[in-house]
Parts: structure tokens; sequence; C-alpha cells
């Protein structure tokens, strides 16, 4: 049976988390997006080995129900890794990064899950109210690794979601719960968790 290996794309409202996916999975944008689908898989070939990576596309914030809460939470808990994404014309969205780590983090146990942070819609460079540096630092602060991109231009995209499978690949998860192996019994492993977790009002807990 062929390896599959889960991600979630996250991030603010309308930063082309849709746009990045349906480009790495079809190589093209979708104008309409039909608003059923949440999931796609694509069979990819890395460092000649065949596998299925399936990416969960949900949009959680329509409504803070327990259902999709408890959607969110099982898609996180499955997750092998994360691409987060804001987008350069949006301050906003980079503002919120912090709270999305966290709630990873927070479901992860771990503060090194594998992560990359896309800064997308870098084709719009008039319209730039994030610098470049500003994402590189805070991705760096956190561990992350990090791209500019363009889901419009397909500039950076296979490069963030191969970064990511690669990393997901030397990762050493625990196979049960998705998440580190012996992170439980490592009582540093979450400090940098515990310190944000606690200073970060918005901060998810599950
Ligand atoms: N200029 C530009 N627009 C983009 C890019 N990616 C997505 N968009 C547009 O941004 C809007 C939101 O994209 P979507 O993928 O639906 O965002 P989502 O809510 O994060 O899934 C759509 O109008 C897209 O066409 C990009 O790289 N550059
Ligand atoms: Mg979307």
């Amino acid at each position: 049976m062929q390896e599959m290996i889960t991600i979630s794309i996250i991030g603010a409202k309308e930063v082309g988390k849709s746009a990045l996916s349906t480009q790495f999975c079809y190589s093209r944008i979708i104008e309409e997006y039909d608003p059923t689908i949440e999931s796609y898989r694509k069979q990819i070939e890395i460092d000649n080995e065949i596998l299925i990576v399936e990416i969960l596309d949900y949009d959680y914030f329509f409504t803070d129900s327990d259902e999709i809460q408890n959607l969110k939470k099982e898609n996180y808990r499955k997750s092998q890794g994360f691409i987060v994404v804001y987008s350069i014309i949006d301050r906003n969205s980079f503002d919120e990064l912090q709270n999305y780590l966290n709630e990873i983090y927070l479901i992860k146990n771990c503060d090194d899950f594998p992560i990359v942070i896309i800064g997308n819609k870098n084709d719009v460079e008039n319209l730039r109210q994030v610098k470049k540096e500003e994402g590189e630092e805070f991705a760096f602060k956190n561990g992350c690794s990090f791209y500019e991109a363009s889901s419009g231009r397909r500039n950076n995209v296979d490069e963030s979601f191969l970064t990511l499978l690669r990393e997901i690949r030397k990762y050493p998860f625990d196979s049960k719960s998705n998440s580190k192996s012996n992170s439980k019994s490592n009582s540093n492993s979450n400090s940098k968790l515990n310190s944000k977790s606690n200073s970060n009002p918005n901060c998810l807990i599950f």
C-alpha cells in the first residue's frame, strides 16, 4: 500500500489557501471554488518514492459551533504537518499567525512540529503590507520554514509543499497519535508552548 501523508492548510480568510491547494494538486487556479470540497488528494513522487498527499482545506471560521470545533480538533490531530498561510497584502492575516501556531503546539503537545509558513500573493507588490523580512523573522523565531509565494503565478507553490513533505518524512512521529514520539515524557518539549499560551489570550485551548 502507498504511504499517505495528511496535511492541513490553515490561515485567515481569503489569503489563498484553496488557491495554493488547487495549484499544487491540479496545477491550476480554480476561480469558482466548490465550497463542498474540503480536501484534495494528489499522488506525487518525492525522493524516488511515490506517496499520496491528502490536503485538508477546511474553513473553520464560519461558526464557533461545537461541531466545527470538534472537526477542527480531529483534523489537527490527524495532520502530520501544516501549511500556515498569510497574505502579504493583508497585515491582519500576518498578525494572526501566532494564534494558528499556538493551536498546533497545543494539540500536538510540542513546539517543533513540521510547519511551513507561506506569505502568499507576492505578485501584488504594489499593495504589499508585510515586508518579506518580517515573515522570515517570524518563521525563524518559531523554527518554521518560510516561503513567499504566489498561487496566481504558481511561484514557490511546489517548493513550499515539498519542503513540508520532506520535513514530515524526517520527523519522529508516534504512529498512534500523529504527534511527536515521547513528547509527553519530555518536560522541556512544550516550554515554548507554555509561555506562549499563557501570554496569548486568543489562544484556543482544546
Ligand atoms: N493576486 C493574487 N490573488 C490570489 C492569490 N491567491 C489567491 N488569490 C485570490 O484571493 C482570493 C481568495 O483566495 P482563496 O484561495 O479562496 O482563499 P482562502 O479563503 O484562503 O481559501 C481569490 O479571489 C483568489 O483568486 C495570489 O497568489 N495572488
Ligand atoms: Mg478556501
